[in-house]
């Protein structure tokens, strides 16, 4: 018995035989592969980023786009399909495949999907609202009618709510309007406005006609940046590419501000959608670079970039790679089998057991995970299966389809395409952080199909080094992020160990370093445990560095309580060690970041280490600094006052005594420092005060 998903149009086989037939590539955009997906709508919610995205039909030859689906990562390079999240037949009043862009936005807990849609009585073009209580949906039809429309000018719709709790919905082509939405944000009030097309605001058309003078084209997205508005569209007619224009109010005067993305791409339109996660700033569009692609049958992808200081959006290129992982997956916890960096030949289905699972899998189809951090070892896989025929194998690879072979997992027949069962195989070979491949093989037609897997062994937490984490940063930043304005990325210019390390740049104050949230499974308050961590700065003479944690208390309070210092000599590793750090008893949200003193140097984190209490790490052997300690002789007394006073006016012997003598660590000896040092030998200070750029100021 066949499933029905597989009752097929000879079109769409023919498209699923070609994609199934992609090279074994390491390509990682389009983010998408078992559907063609367009206009991209990026949304943060709760530490996720989702994507929803409007659905070319395989083998279109226009814009014929039956439904919305929705796409979640936490580390930008694996997406977890959510399926089809709405679908024109959702709205009573729609014709059949006209669902274009849309985009959504949380407010107060429920989840509004704004999308383009014809009426079916009136033709044109309309734009209708339909809500959820979770951003995977489902969704419903708010109104039973079109919120605004119709007419050509009512397509691509996008939605912002300004820190005054005023929602605007822009949308149109080639004239770009906007509404004032309720609160309700189902409703609006006042007319539609529209935006004076001048050529100062959109750039000037070459080739314009009456209706086409700026380059303006469709597909607005708008979002506020620190005192900036940004309306960024696709531009220039046919082929698109992306522009932007700001303004100092949501409703202009816009400014025309240059070229994001070029055309290109292998589709005529393009259509983006621009968002910060993590720390960092992504822009999803579309191009037609799938197997089978092309100008209606599209494809979104991803690019990661850094706004210049000015809050201009540099110009950016379609890449293959996309973004750089931003967190390791854990294979010890249960992962969803649609969780895929890159898949041939598979497809996706709704799920019985809920969520989605693998559908349509064939002899020699295979899914790519990327960047799975083994720790110290799995010895066993577990994977829920179902099929109605007589299964296969699930041959599990490490870093390429032929690459490290670590198990065969072996599926029978279960009675049915959606009767689940676990199978598990054993498990070797599999160490760190790799690549993971799953390659499907057996007889000919359907195979099996895969809900959810899941590792298990030593590698599990902590693991046999009593381990919670150690963020080696050889191949992602596992989940390290910039705090405020500092930027993280991945470095081969220095590295402790390995080859890279995690270069923390772009800091506007000395509270802007490097974080990584604490998951309360493994960091229990009132428990103890072992933190450690290498930095380097190659920039000033020496620089204190701390290690701490940030927290919320039982009244709600953020706090922030010192793990580890030390001072780190230009150009030397230094080790940020506490083997014994008691978690506050009250402490939620947790999330430990490293710091400096005064300084806002750039600086290079490597070989970060959270483990059982009293655990062992070998450190740099960097020199160590005991504060005020200036002779390093165990003591803090006269003498050290007298070296201080002496170093003050003559300089210090080395950098171990001088960043001793910095007691206050403003990265600098001062009169400050010796004061305190006085204070503290006539007994009136027990303990030295750090200074912090907010008390320098
Ligand atoms: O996807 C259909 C249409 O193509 C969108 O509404 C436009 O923005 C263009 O991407």
């Amino acid at each position: 018995m066949k499933k029905p998903l597989r009752i097929l149009t000879a079109a769409v086989l023919a498209v699923t035989s070609m994609l199934s037939h992609i090279p074994t590539v390491h390509a990682d955009n389009p983010i998408v592969q078992t559907n063609y997906t367009a206009d991209p709508a990026p949304m943060v919610y709760n530490d996720t980023m989702y994507i929803y995205t409007s659905h070319d039909l395989d083998g279109s030859t226009y814009f014929t786009m039956p439904d919305w689906k929705c796409y979640s990562s936490t580390d930008m390079q694996n997406w977890t399909d959510h399926g089809t999240v709405l679908s024109y037949t959702d709205f009573s009043w729609a014709e059949e495949n006209t669902a274009w862009a849309a985009q959504c936005i949380e407010r107060n807990g429920k989840f509004y999907l704004y999308v383009t849609l014809v009426p079916a009585a009136t033709g044109g073009r309309a734009i209708g609202v339909a809500v959820a209580d979770h951003p995977a949906g489902p969704f419903k039809d708010a109104l039973g009618k079109p919120l605004c429309g119709p007419n050509w000018d009512y397509i691509d719709p996008t939605v912002f709510i300004d820190d005054d709790g005023q929602a605007y919905l822009y949308f149109g082509n080639p004239t770009l309007n906007y509404v004032k939405l309720n609160e309700d944000m189902i409703s609006y009030s006042g007319q539609v406005n529209q935006i004076e097309m001048t050529t100062a605001a959109f750039g000037t058309r070459p080739d314009g006609d009456e209706r086409h003078q700026t380059l303006y084209e469709e597909g607005p997205w708008l979002y506020k940046r620190g005192e900036l508005y940004y309306m960024v569209y696709a531009a220039s007619g046919i082929p698109e590419n992306i522009c932007y224009s700001t303004s100092p109010t949501p409703t202009g005067p816009w400014t025309f501000r240059g070229v994001i993305m070029p055309s290109g791409g292998g589709s005529f339109t393009n259509h983006c959608g621009i968002v910060d996660y993590r720390g960092k700033s992504y822009f999803a569009y579309h191009n037609g670079k799938l197997p089978g692609g092309g100008g209606f049958t599209r494809s979104v992808a991803i690019e990661e970039f850094t706004y210049h200081p000015d809050g201009t959006i540099p110009e950016l290129s379609m890449t293959d790679e996309g973004p750089a992982q931003i967190e390791a997956v854990d294979p010890y916890i249960r992962n969803e089998a649609e969780k895929i960096c890159w898949e041939s030949g598979v497809e996706t289905e709704k799920c019985s057991a809920g969520g989605m699972n693998v559908a349509n899998i064939e002899n020699g189809d295979y899914i790519k995970v990327k960047g799975v951090d083994f720790g110290g070892g799995a010895t066993g896989f577990t994977a829920s299966v179902a099929s109605a025929e007589s299964g296969g194998q699930i041959e599990i690879y490490l870093d390429s389809i032929s690459g490290t072979k670590i198990g065969t997992c072996d599926v029978s027949g279960t009675g049915g395409w959606q009767n689940w069962e676990e199978v598990s195989c054993e498990i070797s070979g599999a160490e760190g952080e790799h690549d993971l491949y799953f390659k499907y093989t057996g007889g000919s037609g359907f195979l099996f199909n895969v809900d959810w897997w899941q590792f298990s062994g030593a590698g599990s937490l902590p693991n046999a080094d009593g381990h919670y984490f150690n963020s080696t940063f050889e191949k992602s930043e596992d989940s390290w992020t910039g705090r405020g304005s500092a930027v993280t990325a991945v470095t081969d210019k220095a590295s402790l160990a390995g080859e890279s390390s995690l270069y923390v740049s772009e800091r506007e104050a000395s509270w802007n370093g490097a974080t990584k949230k604490l998951s309360t499974t493994h960091f229990k308050k009132g428990e103890t445990y072992t933190f450690s961590a290498e930095v380097m700065q190659d920039e000033k003479l020496f620089v204190n560095f701390m290690m701490k944690l940030q927290y919320t208390d039982a009244d709600g309070e953020t706090q922030y309580d010192t793990i580890a210092t030390t001072s780190a000599v230009k150009g030397q590793w230094a080790q940020l060690l506490n083997q014994s750090y008691t978690i506050p008893a009250d402490a939620t949200e947790m999330e430990v970041y490293i710091e400096t003193g005064m300084s806002r140097t750039s600086f290079y984190v490597d070989e970060v280490i959270a483990a059982l209490p009293d655990i062992a790490v070998d450190g740099s052997g960097s020199l160590t600094v005991r504060k005020a300690d200036i002779d390093q002789n165990g003591k803090v007394n006269a003498f050290d006052l007298a070296f201080a006073k002496r170093g003050l006016v003559k300089g210090f012997p080395d950098l171990a005594a001088e960043a001793a003598a910095d007691i206050d660590e403003s990265d600098d000896v001062s009169v400050a420092d010796v004061v305190q040092l006085v204070q503290f030998l006539m007994g009136q200070k027990d303990r030295f005060v750090i200074m912090t750029e907010e008390a320098a100021e």
